[in-house]
């Protein structure tokens, strides 16, 4: 499998916003979720005019300030998309040059590949996957990938785009997402403006697309909207991905996720026993001549790595050590297969950082029967968590019996991030250093303190009593000046690189890159030799022999571009917007000269930002995207996406309707479902309303509950439906409802509104039922419950992010909530 770049962040950045002409929230509430970041949007429509629009289930707070609005219906996203595609490809909305040049559009596809019925060719039902081998290019003799200049080849994936969009009509959108045709028609002309080379739009998504079975795909689909207008690489444009928590970024960025290393860097799997295996997919060759593919740098990153880990003990003769990671015989142990496995009774022990999935994670009933099945649960928290106390019975609230569970908890005080030092890494790639706020109370301990302490009890076991495989333990490097209390500074510089020993330059015989003991300046000085070692490619530059650049808070911006080259440090390589090479045409002029970003002098690229390019590297020969074996961006994936390298419609595991496209097709076709929860998705005879779930501004999920400001400002667990649906149910407005799903019910306050309107979808009426996610048995706030005692076990087929957007419920009037 493929790394990608920037596995959802912002391409561009926050302080970009205010340089675009049209935004797009959709899949997201930004005015709600991202209130300071929102703050670009509005200097965007106050300094140049720009247009909002929003695209939401619901009337938000983003749409009470935005020029225009249309509803859909949740987990229809892809069908609007691809219906806004099909609409710029019939009217002539298409940046051509800009897709000629910088997208796949020209390159040639295999004939096997198609597709019937909603799905592509080579699907097998029973292993609920596809065989991707003709899901890929023609390759000519040269070994390079064919392609038609002209676009007249029908199997350019241009063509074959366009009959793939074919069937997405305006009367198909309205019939599946149930927004009204003339609603999608105007989005369709604000949106196909800024094909103009000098009008550009931005996408701002979050959840709202991402919490989908098919959530991956979401994103696509507006990546390719956005190729198709010239839009990425541009001041104001791109896909902005709203990352949630303040250091989420971070999260990912440091492949806190099991099947990744540091920087997109992959874990093996079972099928790559060794070195060479496991690199010979990974170096990718150019699929067009003379085309970059920085891949190629993969070693030198891997290497580097390998040595920050496990310094001395990783040599070339040894493979680096290889044989000390942890080979995947799944493709993830991502949250939900580890809570089936924990049900199955296959974990004992359960270490939870910074988590509460009680709350958190979908399927309350069954969290709750897989953490009764642990021997020992420590939880490491600021706070008191509902999953910390999951054995405790708290009547409808958590109704268990705590004798029947045996699950031993431990729990360990940590501090919070606000008590720290160190940097978080906001939703555009930025690494802002920020420096502790008040001393932490009682027996609180910093996280890295308590890691590193129980890191030395568990070396020491090993010490003293061996074990199967105790070298990746006893190697690992741990050259912290207080081993039991590492600061943020020393794992930041870590994380930067450095020389392990003199590295000569290349491009200078005799002369020294970077001497022994100094840090790199960035990535491009890394080696695969074993020369130098770095913990995190892409941060690297965080920390080099200028000091902590994370650290820089000069806010001064040149020309009022919002670039702020001298605050904190981006990654990669403090660029502020990624694909920037994008920004300016074949022969490396701007295309817009009035929101220039960089440009071609003649010698070398320069500007505002740092070139997304090698800087003499020569427009009209070496294309904009870099990280690609083609230089283009793709229209078409190959086999990188397990679901289909178009994005194609689908609906949720627990639809109001039938995929139109292929009735007997449920959910995504190739999403995981473990056995017992198959038997659980509802159908619409037994569930007809559709649930989705959300935060609010006033909570921030589960920590706020515990402080008596937000608990009062948001005091009690409601849920939200349309007038209409009140009036048909006999609901009164704050009036007490039962809401149950297939696997459970919950008791709320009815919050009746004109937000939420019923939409019609393929013949019926369909009511959306909002629920707000902030409740639990913990803390200051009346009880409550949340969505996921109803929410479905099933995530997105590439990256097993839960559905939490669509579900099915019913709603029904009760007199008071059965509490204990
Ligand atoms: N105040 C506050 N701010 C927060 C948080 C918080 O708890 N409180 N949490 C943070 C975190 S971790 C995250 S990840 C972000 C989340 O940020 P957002 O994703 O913006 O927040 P949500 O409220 O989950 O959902 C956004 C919107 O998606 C809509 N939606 C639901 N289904 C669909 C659909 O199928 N299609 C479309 N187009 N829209 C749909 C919902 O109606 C909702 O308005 O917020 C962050 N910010
Ligand atoms: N139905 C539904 N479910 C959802 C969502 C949805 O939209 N709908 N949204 C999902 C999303 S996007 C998210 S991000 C999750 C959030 O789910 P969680 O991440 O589980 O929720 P939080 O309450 O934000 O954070 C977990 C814990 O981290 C602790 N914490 C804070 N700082 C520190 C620290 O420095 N160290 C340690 N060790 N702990 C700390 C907090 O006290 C808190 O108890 O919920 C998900 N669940
Ligand atoms: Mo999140």
């Amino acid at each position: 499998m493929a790394p990608t770049f920037g596995r959802g962040a912002m391409s561009n950045a926050w302080t970009d916003i205010k340089s675009t002409d049209l935004v797009i929230v959709m899949g997201g509430n930004a005015a709600e979720a991202h209130p300071c970041g929102f703050k670009w949007v509005t200097e965007a429509k106050a300094s140049r005019g720009a247009k909002l629009i929003v695209v939401d289930p619901r009337y938000t707070r983003t749409a009470s300030v935005s020029d225009y609005y249309a509803p859909i219906r949740p987990g229809s996203d892809i069908a609007f998309l691809m219906g806004v595609i099909r609409w710029c490809i019939a009217n002539d909305k298409v940046q051509w040059e800009y897709v000629t040049n910088f997208t796949n559009a020209a390159l040639l596809v295999k004939e096997g590949f198609g597709w019937s019925d909603g799905l592509f060719t080579g699907y097998d039902e029973e292993k609920r996957d596809y065989d991707k081998a003709d899901w890929d290019y023609q390759i000519g003799e040269d070994g390079f990938a064919r392609v038609d200049m002209t676009l007249q080849d029908p199997r350019c994936v241009w063509n074959l785009l366009k009959t793939h969009v074919d069937v997405y009509t305006p009367e198909f959108v309205e019939n599946v997402c149930g927004t009204p045709k003339d609603r999608f028609l105007q989005i369709c002309e604000m949106i196909g403006e800024c094909s103009a080379p000098d009008k550009v739009m931005t996408s701002m998504y979050a959840l709202g697309w991402t919490q989908h079975s098919k959530g991956a795909q979401n994103i696509r689909g507006m990546a390719m909207l956005q190729l198709i207008l010239g839009n990425i690489g541009m001041r104001g444009g791109g896909m902005n991905a709203l990352r949630g928590h303040s250091n989420i970024q971070g999260l990912t960025d440091l492949g806190l996720m099991s099947n990744l290393i540091p920087g997109y860097l992959s874990i093996p799997t079972e099928k790559e026993p060794d070195w060479q295996t496991y690199m010979s997919s990974r170096e990718f060759k150019p699929l067009r001549p003379g085309q970059t593919s920085y891949w190629q740098n993969y070693s030198k990153f891997m290497v580097s790595f390998m040595k920050a880990m496990w310094g001395d003990a990783a040599t070339e003769e040894n493979d680096w050590a290889y044989h000390y990671l942890p080979k995947l015989d799944v493709p993830t142990y991502d949250i939900l297969r580890m809570f089936e496995l924990m049900k199955q009774g296959q974990v004992n022990l359960y270490f939870c950082q910074g988590f509460n999935p009680l709350m958190a994670f979908p399927n309350r009933a069954k969290l709750t029967e897989a953490l009764s099945k642990l021997k020992l649960l420590v939880v490491m928290d600021p706070l008191e968590t509902e999953t910390a106390h999951f054995w405790e019975n708290h009547g409808a609230y958590n109704d268990v019996d705590p004798a029947a569970i045996q699950t031993e908890v431990l729990e360990l005080p940590s501090t919070c991030f606000a008590e720290d030092e160190g940097a978080l890494v906001n939703s555009g790639r930025w690494l802002q250093w920020h420096w502790p706020g008040p001393t932490p109370p009682g027996e609180a301990k910093h996280d890295t303190w308590i890691m590193a302490n129980l890191f030395q009890k568990v070396r020491k076991l090993y010490q003293e009593e061996g074990g199967v495989f105790p070298d990746p333990i006893l190697n690992l490097t741990w050259d912290y000046q207080d081993p039991l209390d590492p600061s943020s500074a020393e794992l930041a510089r870590e994380m930067n690189g450095r020389a392990l020993r003199d590295v000569a330059d290349p491009a200078n015989e005799g002369a020294t890159l970077v001497a022994a003991g100094k840090q790199v300046k960035n990535f491009t000085q890394l080696q695969d030799d074993g020369s130098t070692m770095c913990a995190c490619w892409i941060f690297s530059g965080c920390w080099n022999e200028d000091g902590n650049n994370m650290a820089r808070r000069d806010n001064s911006d040149p020309d009022d571009v919002g670039m702020f080259l001298n605050w904190s440090f981006a990654w990669p390589l403090n660029r502020r917007i990624l694909y920037n090479r994008a920004s300016a045409d074949l022969q490396g002029r701007p295309w817009d000269p009035d929101r220039k970003l960089i440009e071609w002098t003649g010698e070398k690229w320069e500007g505002y930002d740092v070139p997304d390019i090698g800087v003499t590297s020569k427009p009209g020969e070496v294309m904009p995207f870099i990280m690609n074996q083609e230089g283009t961006s793709r229209l078409f994936t190959r086999g990188m996406m397990r679901d289909g390298p178009f994005p194609t419609h689908m609906e949720p595991f627990e639809a109001p309707i039938a995929n139109v496209l292929n009735p007997k097709m449920r959910g995504n076709p190739v999403s995981r479902v473990f056995v017992d929860d198959a038997e659980q998705f509802a159908t619409s005879e037994e569930f007809p309303l559709v649930a989705t779930s959300y935060r609010l501004t006033e909570h921030f999920h589960y920590w706020t509950k515990h402080n008596k400001v937000n608990a009062s400002l948001q005091p009690e667990f409601f849920v939200e439906i349309s007038e209409e649906l009140a009036a048909e149910r006999g609901i009164t407005r704050g009036g007490r409802v039962r809401v149950w799903g297939k696997r459970g019910e919950v008791w709320a306050k009815a919050v009746v509104t004109k937000r939420i309107k019923p939409m019609q979808c393929d013949g019926k009426t369909v009511h959306v039922v909002g629920i707000p996610l902030h409740w639990g048995f913990k803390g200051a706030a009346k009880k409550g419950w949340g969505p996921n005692t109803l929410t479905p076990f099933v995530g997105d087929a590439n990256v097993e992010t839960p559905e939490f957007k669509a579900f099915l419920v019913n709603i029904e009037p009760a007199a008071e909530e059965p509490v204990a």
